[in-house]
């Protein structure tokens, strides 16, 4: 049967209306309140590699050596005046860390490799490379002290986080994490994951048996006498990270060589280089350590660490984590004194600790690093943990193998 169709215009209730109203507009405040903080609040890293040239220095090999005190002056010099410019200019909240990464010599001077961090958020990152460049090319202009610089030699591009890593870790002695923290090895405290990024376990048939040092992508520096009762490399992996138990990764050793002169049960001699069967590619967490060079002068008095998984008491028990300990270097005349070790140290080992005892390395230790920051915050391998009467007794500081004494050695056997 026929029916009217009669319209009826239903209309939303007004406190609906308000409702949707409401969170449309909530919506919206959440979105620009987002687009707000990426763009204009939340900073994002950004990471820059360059180069330019230092004109007026006439060719000098020892640049091409990373270690040498030359290519430390100058890039220290050069540094300095990266970090005067940029903190001094109107990016200085934005700048983070600038390094020179590599010294290149030639005929008409040196080239220095830089590498650049800022922290920027993304609204205002647009131009920065730009700024970066014009501070830089302002600061190459200004030839203060005796060096000349050449603006026009600027080179500047942005580069990947990856890309940034990789230059770092392939440099030795940088970490790219740290920690200022002490507080209990015997008188240690437990490092952080990346903090002592060459710092390897040695391990017999699995079990954690001495520290070692990681020099190149290949080679380790030990103790000898961790190779005590045997030296077949089939018996031995190395590992990396501060967990010792179960390693996160194992690298297996193609080759031991213990120093010629080493005689089991004395302490003289105590170095051993690893080659691992295959090169192990670096990391945040992985990479080596500086060598000093043969000539350089280890001061008493300066402040050292040393770190490893071993006992945190003479007889003790052992820690799962890695364990780091300030130390002070001690001159061998105060460490030979009669109620020392009355003339046991001797020139090609080195003392540190403290004479009132307590902190100091332990067994398990033995091979491990003892490594001290420059000038440039960049670490060195001065020791090599050896010996001593138990571990903290008073007047009986840890000996270690000196490392510079045994430069030439270890570029003998390793080609490093
Ligand atoms: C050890 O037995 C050992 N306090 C290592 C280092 C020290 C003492 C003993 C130094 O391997």
């Amino acid at each position: 049967m026929y029916r009217p169709v009669t319209a009826t215009r239903t209309s939303l209730p007004v406190w609906m209306i308000a409702l949707v109203v409401f969170g449309v507009l909530a919506i919206l405040g959440i979105i620009i309140g987002l687009l707000v903080h990426f763009l204009a609040v939340e900073n994002r890293t950004y990471y820059y590699q360059g180069s330019f040239k230092v004109v007026n220095i006439p060719y000098d090999s020892n640049y091409e050596r990373e270690t040498s005190p030359e290519s430390n002056y100058l890039s220290k010099i050069l540094e300095n005046k990266m970090v005067d410019a940029f903190q001094s200019s109107s990016l200085y909240r934005q700048y983070i860390n600038s390094q020179v990464i590599k010294l290149v010599p030639d005929n008409s001077g040196v080239t220095a490799q830089i590498w650049l961090i800022f922290k920027a958020p993304r609204s205002v990152k647009a131009g920065t490379r730009t700024r970066i460049e014009s501070i830089l090319h302002q600061m190459l202009k200004n030839h203060s002290g005796s060096l000349t610089t050449d603006p026009n030699s600027l080179r500047l591009m942005e580069i990947s986080k990856v890309d940034a890593e990789k230059i770092t870790n392939n440099r030795c002695g940088r970490r790219a994490r740290m920690s200022a923290t002490y507080d209990r090895i015997k008188g240690g405290s437990t490092a952080q994951e990346g903090e002592w990024p060459w710092q390897a376990s040695l391990k017999k048939n699995g079990q954690h048996y001495c520290g070692a040092s990681l020099i190149s992508d290949r080679y380790l520096v030990t103790a000898a006498h961790c190779f005590k009762k045997t030296n077949n490399p089939k018996n031995y992996t190395v590992s990396f990270g501060t967990k010792v138990n179960p390693p996160y990764m194992q690298h297996y050793v193609q080759k031991i060589i213990i120093h010629e002169d080493y005689i089991l049960g004395e302490h003289h001699d105590d170095i051993a280089v690893i080659l691992l069967t295959e090169n192990i590619p670096f990391k945040n967490d992985v990479h080596r350590v500086c060598l000093p060079e043969a000539s350089q002068i280890i001061l008493p008095g300066e402040g050292a660490v040393v770190t490893g998984w071993g006992a945190l008491f003479y007889d003790g028990a052992y820690p799962v984590l890695l364990q780091k300990a300030p130390v002070k270097i001690i001159d061998t005349n105060s460490c030979n004194a009669e109620e020392a070790y009355n003339g046991e140290v001797q020139d090609t080992m080195l003392c540190a600790g403290y004479m009132e005892g307590n902190i100091d390395a332990c067994q398990g230790d033995s091979g491990g690093p003892l490594v001290y920051p420059n000038f440039r915050n960049i670490w060195y391998l001065v020791g090599i943990v050896s010996w001593g009467d138990e571990c903290g007794k008073i007047n009986k500081p840890g000996v270690y193998t000196r490392v510079t004494a045994y430069r030439n050695w270890i570029a003998s056997k390793t080609g490093i």
